[in-house]
């Protein structure tokens, strides 16, 4: 019996080096037509978005370009004034998802000032269950993620005393399964993006001893496939945004020289269009904001200069992290 492995086959026409002007064009044009059909369809998560490329613009030194005063009036209005939660867009249920997302842009934009603070604390606090977990919202549906982007907020705002953090540890690490990964809660399968949640959520409580170091980044670096791409759990295909939910992981446990950094690099840079600017999850695909941060900020893992360094644990620009949180995440 064979096995096939699931991957892609990377054409000789796909680009090879990196198209900079081409993104940063892509990006400050994204959403000017607000009938756009795909702007549209993106309105539950606009806030998310947004961070998506103001992160990717500052990466590229470009952040300039943005209608900077638009998007934080435009986030201060996202703030519900009772619960303090942000939502994705005026009008919408507040989330930590978008919480999380405003709190990066107003910090990337050293505004804070502009939402009620406590009134973020106080939501996220709330969500805080007795075993340790976070719900997302209201509605209590838990997910490891939640527990990251509630410590993430927190250690960005300066406040991780508002919340019980022994027991945010002992839920993330009860999530921990036998090959040393982690999934959305206790039980559930391995995946990279989840893994990327939970060591971050390590890395910010400062508990990355707890970790499994040297299975979990076995684990990881056997996420890449003959393209040079990673996927995010076994007998998957490989997407570009894995470049950073495992990279990630891999810098902050310091093994980031366990894949081959070359022919990532590869497949990184076959992601991007070159006509329209932007990257995608595969090569050939449509571009969008989400794959174009994780393959600026997956190459400036690999050390590729012409991109300012990005944090592992905050996918934030580090000199943002140096001037806000300059105790935590740092790169080494
Ligand atoms: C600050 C960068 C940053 C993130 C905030 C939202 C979040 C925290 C992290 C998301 C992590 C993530 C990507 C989780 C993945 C969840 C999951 C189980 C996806 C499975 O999706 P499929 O089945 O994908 O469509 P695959 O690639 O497994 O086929
Ligand atoms: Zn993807």
């Amino acid at each position: 019996m064979s096995f096939n492995t699931k991957d892609v086959v990377i054409s000789e026409d796909r680009p090879k080096t990196l198209l900079l002007d081409k993104h940063s064009d892509y990006l400050a044009s994204y959403g000017l037509n607000k009938d756009d059909y795909e702007y549209c369809m993106t309105e539950y998560i606009r806030v998310s978005g947004i961070y998506w490329s103001i992160t990717a613009m500052e990466l590229m030194g470009q952040s300039s370009r943005m209608p900077k005063e638009d998007i934080i009036e435009f986030i201060t209005s996202c703030q519900d004034t009772e619960s303090g939660g942000i939502a994705a867009s005026i009008g919408h249920d507040p989330h930590i998802l978008y919480t999380l997302s405003a709190i990066q842009v107003l910090a990337i934009y050293d505004r804070l000032e502009a939402i009620d603070v406590e009134g973020v604390v106080r939501y996220v606090a709330s969500l805080q269950q007795a075993d340790g977990s976070f719900f997302g919202d209201k509605w209590g549906e838990v997910d490891t993620r939640f527990s990251f982007c509630a410590v993430m907020c927190l250690s960005i705002l300066h406040r991780l005393d508002a919340i019980n953090v022994t027991k945010a540890v002992d839920f993330i690490l009860g999530c921990m399964n036998f090959d040393g990964g982690f999934g959305s809660k206790p039980g559930s399968e391995s995946h990279a993006g989840l893994i990327y949640c939970c060591v971050g959520t390590l890395s910010i409580c400062k508990r990355m001893d707890a970790l499994r170091a040297d299975e979990l980044a076995w684990w990881l670096c056997e996420r890449q496939l003959p393209s040079g791409g990673l996927n995010g759990r076994p007998e998957k295909l490989p997407d570009l945004c894995y470049s950073w939910w495992v990279m990630s992981s891999l810098s902050m446990l310091n093994r980031i020289h366990w894949v081959d950094k070359k022919s990532l690099e590869q497949f990184i840079l076959a992601c991007q269009d070159a006509e329209t600017g932007g990257f995608s999850d595969r090569p050939g695909d449509i571009t969008d904001p989400f794959h174009t941060l994780f393959g600026l900020a997956g190459l400036s893992l690999l050390g590729d200069s012409s991109i300012k360094p990005v944090n592992p644990t905050y996918c934030m620009p580090q000199e943002t992290i140096d001037s806000t949180c300059p105790t935590v995440g740092r790169r080494i």
